[in-house]
């Protein structure tokens, strides 16, 4: 059930009561003025030619071109994966730049941190290592990445890191993804007036897509990542606005790439600005996050995460944030409206996105990236000291991140046998009924982070192991969800394995992009054996409670395509068309294996998530889960700490696993 609260966070609704008070507008109220366009958002407006707008709102209405609801409501999805996919693989395509300006020279403030994970890329990409130095092989893989954007010829290279099954699907069902660009062009191209019209062969250029998407753009951009800012592990920080500091220069990074706040933290720190900040009156320089640069720098850093997507705006409010630092996706244009009205600098970096108003433009330049992070902590300091009224909501707390899936790996089975063994055998015995993730956003026209939390919520306590990304982890976060000892809430046989393990029920897996990382975990559980030759056999099920934007649809497609069934929350854009949401969940089911459905009461969600886990499961022949078999642990909090595997480690951990 949704309510009709408009959060269930503290701190916002405690910022939005002072938004209020002051006249502000946020996404919050906005949302209450202005109702979703009801022909748009079952999908059925189709503005791809310029004889319309045609708005199909009468059944077995046609556009001017006769194009039927089938049609559109097809096309209009698969224009949405299109532009998600873009998002992601763009991302994806400048950290390679990166990586080849460090090979070259021209990118000093940067270097490899996981020369193992480097060499193990060169692997899948198929570039050799022999008799080179680590910033030559680093070039060759960056151009190599880079290829697969662009490639004229052959198919993805990192399509053959799926299951054997899975790429056969794809091959039958003709959707290998070939090179990212050219299948985003194509859904382009397709839906272009006139051209491709049936409604499932538009969708299988989508899903085409989505794939070049989730084992192209954003497996590159995750590993890339961690091959120049290091593969994440365990690591403790904070969440919520409590982590915002009264009396320091707060610094808040925003939107999706690491590039340029992985070079923000060190300025950070840097001697010189320590002394300007202290001389303007404040302690020290605070940086936290928001949305997916956030997820990035927590994983890596234990940078501490402010909120979600819907706190940007209220982080602002508490008249605390000094600099804004916005990169790519996801950054609300009310941003720089809003930080006119106080003192904070809302900085603009990325070449591909400015914002109209007076905010800071400092773009992005791999050759002088800590010179400009330098600049960024100016203007903070600057800032600081024309600070007004402040008022910070007290609640932050604390949380386990960086679970990338090299490390979930190695907590199950140490530094020299990491596998998912113990995990198989978990589901094989019933001891784990089987695994979720939940992902994605937050969106204001249902209760903020009340669908990430319940859902979180009723999974672990049936013993389903839950893994996020983006904001629906930060989401978790804030509500101690990924610290251990929310093991408390977890049905009997999830808690003994958290117990012995000595990890949180709900593992932080990364950003939107890291959704690559869940790709090659059920990839290694595929290969593990004994629960299903492939993945559309593995009891897990994929959840978006409160998504909203492309990314996400392409997320959820590729997914899908992927073998695991996967269940958005409101809105239900295909809503419009019996015809494509049968298509989407059926047909899909029926070429992968598993399908995409929209439900959009939460409780319904988890009890459907059940059905499909309790279903793979029989289908198995493994023994209907049965929670009482398990109910032993009587271990209290104290005795665990004492007895379990510590479960904080420091980020240098080797995570050898070569
Ligand atoms: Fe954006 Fe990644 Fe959605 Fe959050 S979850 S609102 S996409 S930041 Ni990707
Ligand atoms: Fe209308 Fe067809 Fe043009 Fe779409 S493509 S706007 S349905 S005429």
């Amino acid at each position: 059930m949704m309510s009709e609260k408009r959060s269930i966070d503290p701190t916002a609704l405690e910022a939005l009561e002072i938004a209020e008070e002051l006249g502000i507008g946020t996404a919050f109220s906005r949302a209450a003025k202005m109702k979703a366009c009801p022909i748009g958002s079952d999908g059925l407006c189709c503005k791809n030619c310029s004889m319309g707008p045609c708005r199909l709102v009468k059944p077995g209405q046609v556009g001017v071109c006769g194009a039927t609801r089938e049609t559109v409501v097809a096309r209009n999805l698969a224009r949405a994966i299109a532009g998600g996919a873009a998002g992601h693989s763009d991302h994806g395509r400048d950290l390679c730049y990166t990586l080849i300006a460090l090979s070259e020279g021209h990118a000093p403030d940067y270097k490899v941190r996981d020369a193992n994970k480097l060499v193990r890329v060169a692997g899948y990409l198929g570039v050799s290592t022999k008799g080179k130095s680590i910033e030559g092989l680093a070039g060759d893989v960056g151009r190599a990445s880079l290829n697969e954007f662009g490639r004229q010829e052959g198919t993805i290279a990192y399509a053959k890191r799926a299951p054997q099954k899975q790429q056969e699907n794809w091959q039958e069902a003709r959707v290998y993804p070939r090179a990212v660009d050219r299948e985003i062009v194509e859904i382009m191209h397709r839906t272009h007036i006139g051209n491709d019209q049936k409604y499932d062969h538009i969708l299988q250029q989508a899903m085409r897509a989505a794939l070049a998407d989730g084992w192209g753009g954003s497996m590159l951009a995750t590993d890339v990542s961690d091959i120049l800012f290091g593969t994440p592990a365990a690591i403790q920080s904070e969440v919520g606005m409590g982590v915002l500091e009264e009396d320091q220069v707060n610094i808040i990074v925003h939107g999706h790439e690491p590039t340029l706040s992985e070079m923000t933290l060190i300025a950070t720190m840097d001697p010189e600005l320590l002394e300007l900040a202290k001389s303007k009156g404040a302690t020290g320089i605070n940086l936290a996050g928001i949305c997916c640069t956030a997820n990035e720098l927590l994983m890596r850093q234990g940078v501490p995460i402010a909120g979600n997507f819907l706190n940007q705006e209220l982080a602002i409010v508490t008249g605390a944030v000094d600099a804004m630092v916005v990169d790519i996706q996801c950054i609300m244009q009310a941003l720089a409206p809003l930080s006119d009205k106080y003192h904070t600098r809302l900085i603009t970096t990325s070449p591909k996105a400015d914002i109209e108003g007076r905010t800071v433009r400092l773009e992005f330049e791999e050759g002088r990236a800590l010179e400009i992070a330098k600049e960024i902590v100016r203007h903070g300091i600057e800032a600081f000291a024309e600070r007004k009224e402040v008022n910070i909501p007290q609640l932050k707390t604390p949380a386990v991140a960086g679970f990338s899936h090299e490390y979930i790996r190695y907590s199950l089975g140490g530094a020299y046998r990491g596998t998912f063994r113990a995990f198989n055998d978990a589901v094989m015995a019933g001891r784990l009924r089987g695994a979720a993730a939940i992902v994605g956003c937050n969106n204001p026209r249902v209760c903020h982070d009340e669908g990430h939390l319940r859902i979180a919520k009723e999974l672990i306590k049936n013993d389903v192991l839950v893994v996020e990304t983006g904001c629906s982890a930060i989401a978790a976060g804030k509500y101690g969800l990924l610290m251990p000892e929310a093991m408390a809430e977890a049905g009997p046989g999830l808690r003994e394995i958290c117990e012995t393990v000595g990890i949180p029920p709900i593992l932080h897996m990364g950003s939107c992009v890291d959704n690559s990382r869940i790709l090659t975990m059920i990839a290694e559980i595929v290969a593990e054996g004994g629960i299903g030759d492939d993945a559309s056999q593995v009891p897990a099920v994929g959840l978006a409670p409160e998504w909203m934007s492309e990314k996400a649809l392409s997320i959820a497609s590729y997914v899908v395509g992927s073998g695991i069934p996967v269940i958005m929350s409101y809105p239900n854009i295909v809503i419009g068309s019996e015809v494509v949401t049968n298509y989407i969940s059926e047909g899909w089911t029926k070429l992968f294996g598993a399908g995409l459905e929209f439900i959009e009461e939460w409780d319904e969600m988890v009890r459907r998530t059940l059905e499909i886990i309790d279903a793979r499961r029989e289908a198995l022949g493994l023994e209907p889960y049965d929670p009482k078999r398990f109910a032993k642990s009587t271990v209290t909090w104290d005795e665990m700490m004492v007895n379990a595997a510590p479960v904080v480690f420091e980020q240098v951990v080797s995570l050898d696993d070569d």
